[in-house]
């Protein structure tokens, strides 16, 4: 097999970059591990850039997005039982954030991308890449019990946390950086109206909590835990129990409480690798950077990723200049850990540490109050959870 750009992941990383590329001319071949069904399931993400929801408009797989994603202009901050909204709106001339589910973006761009034609290979076994630092890098994959090997003239690592491109960097070129956090999130899915028509991030004694949704039947619902929570001592009664004692409380009386639908626990980390690129071999996504979901940062970042690695390979395909490709991960580093900054600040100030003191208690305390107290400190969350511009 041959194409011009192997892609190794169908997330929304992946997919997307498939999509911008055939939109450019530029064909590649997406290699997923998962199953179709999968990977259209799999619940992660829920909110939406700005930028995001207009570039995945622009480029046309943003219809559902448009008609079913719930746009929203702000968020509660709830601390010592009070509840304090931040005005997107108002705060960054009208730029909001779209609600909308990622498994509903894998699927929108998986159905475009097979409508134009485009290739994903599901459910491939024993993916590896190789010859990274030569002028034809192959991936090679099991598929239905057949070796394959796809000879490509660059290959795009969207392949996630605990995929496989990252780790074929050889020792000593990439430099880490990450901060692992003493606890967790346990998220759940219900069959339950939300109880606010907005998201509520709580800073409680007994923990952070997050009330966000899917639809007006569907919510979905995170409490801080331990990192290495034990998901079976948490039955669903002892979930809704603790969510009504975090969350419920202002405008918000009792939540409305429906089925478990589906429950995780999501481990909370910051992660970067310098440079995101080696040889042909070009990292995006999850497979570069980690963020706490504290900022619902982690599928826009991605996606901000694809973008600046779209345009450089278009602009090597179509001019042969490498300029861009050589640049790519400057380019994409500012953002990346400006979003950093802004995931651990969410993070920091919303969350419970063990290890603080009575100090650091009223510390947090202070800085969520100036946050919902003074017009320049809202300003400055308003702007980075709608999304920064982009750079270019
Ligand atoms: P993804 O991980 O989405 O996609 C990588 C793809 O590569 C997957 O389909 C995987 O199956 C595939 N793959 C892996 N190894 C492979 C191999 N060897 N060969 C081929 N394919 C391979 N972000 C938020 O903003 N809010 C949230 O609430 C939130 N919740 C999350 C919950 C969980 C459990 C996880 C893991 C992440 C969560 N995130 C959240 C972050 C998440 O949304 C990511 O930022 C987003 O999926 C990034 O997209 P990709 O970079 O495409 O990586
Ligand atoms: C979600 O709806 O899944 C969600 C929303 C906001 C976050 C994290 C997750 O910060």
């Amino acid at each position: 097999m041959r194409t011009q750009v192997g892609i190794v992941g169908a997330g929304p990383a992946g997919l997307l970059l498939s999509h911008l590329l055939h939109l450019s001319g530029v064909d590649s071949i997406v290699v997923e591990s998962r199953s179709r069904r999968h990977v259209e399931e799999r619940i992660r993400a829920g909110v939406i850039e700005q930028g995001a929801r207009d570039l995945l408009i622009e480029v046309g797989v943003g219809e559902r997005l448009k008609h079913e994603g719930l746009v929203h202009h702000g968020i509660e901050l709830r601390f010592r039982d009070c509840g304090y909204r931040i005005d997107f709106a108002e705060l960054t001339a009208g730029r909001g954030v779209t609600v909308y589910g990622q498994h509903e973006v894998v699927r929108d761009l998986i159905a475009a991308r097979l409508a134009a034609g485009g290739e994903i290979v599901f459910e491939a076994g024993e993916v590896g890449v190789a010859g990274l630092d030569g002028e034809r890098p192959t991936i090679r994959f099991i598929a239905h019990g057949e070796p394959h090997e796809i000879a490509c003239d660059v290959i795009a690592g969207c392949d996630g946390f605990h995929g496989v491109c990252r780790p074929s960097i050889p020792e000593g070129v990439l430099s880490l950086f990450e901060r692992v956090y003493p606890f967790a999130w346990l998220g759940i899915l219900a069959e339950a109206p939300p109880a606010s028509e907005e998201l509520i991030y709580a800073n409680h004694p007994r923990g952070f909590a997050l009330l966000s949704m899917r639809s007006a039947e569907i919510s979905r619902l995170y409490l801080q835990c331990a990192p290495d929570e034990d998901l079976a001592l948490w039955p669903d009664e002892r979930i809704w129990d603790e969510l009504q004692v975090r969350l419920a409380g202002g405008h918000v009386g009792r939540l409305p409480e429906g089925p478990v639908l589906q429950k995780s626990v999501t481990a909370m980390r910051s992660f970067v690798v310098e440079p995101m690129q080696y040889g042909r071999l070009y990292l995006a996504g999850d497979a570069a950077h980690i963020v706490p979901p504290t900022g619902a940062k982690g599928m826009n970042l991605a996606i901000a990723d694809v973008r600046v690695l779209a345009r450089a390979l278009t602009a090597f395909y179509r001019t042969g200049r490498t300029e861009r490709l050589e640049r790519y991960s400057e380019a994409c580093l500012g953002r990346i850990w400006k979003v950093q900054r802004f995931s651990w600040w969410m993070t920091s100030m919303l969350h419970r540490f063990a290890e603080h003191s009575p100090f650091d208690e009223r510390r947090q305390i202070a800085e969520l109050d100036y946050v919902a107290s003074s017009r320049a400190a809202a300003t400055t969350l308003a702007e980075n959870y709608v999304g920064l511009p982009y750079d270019d």
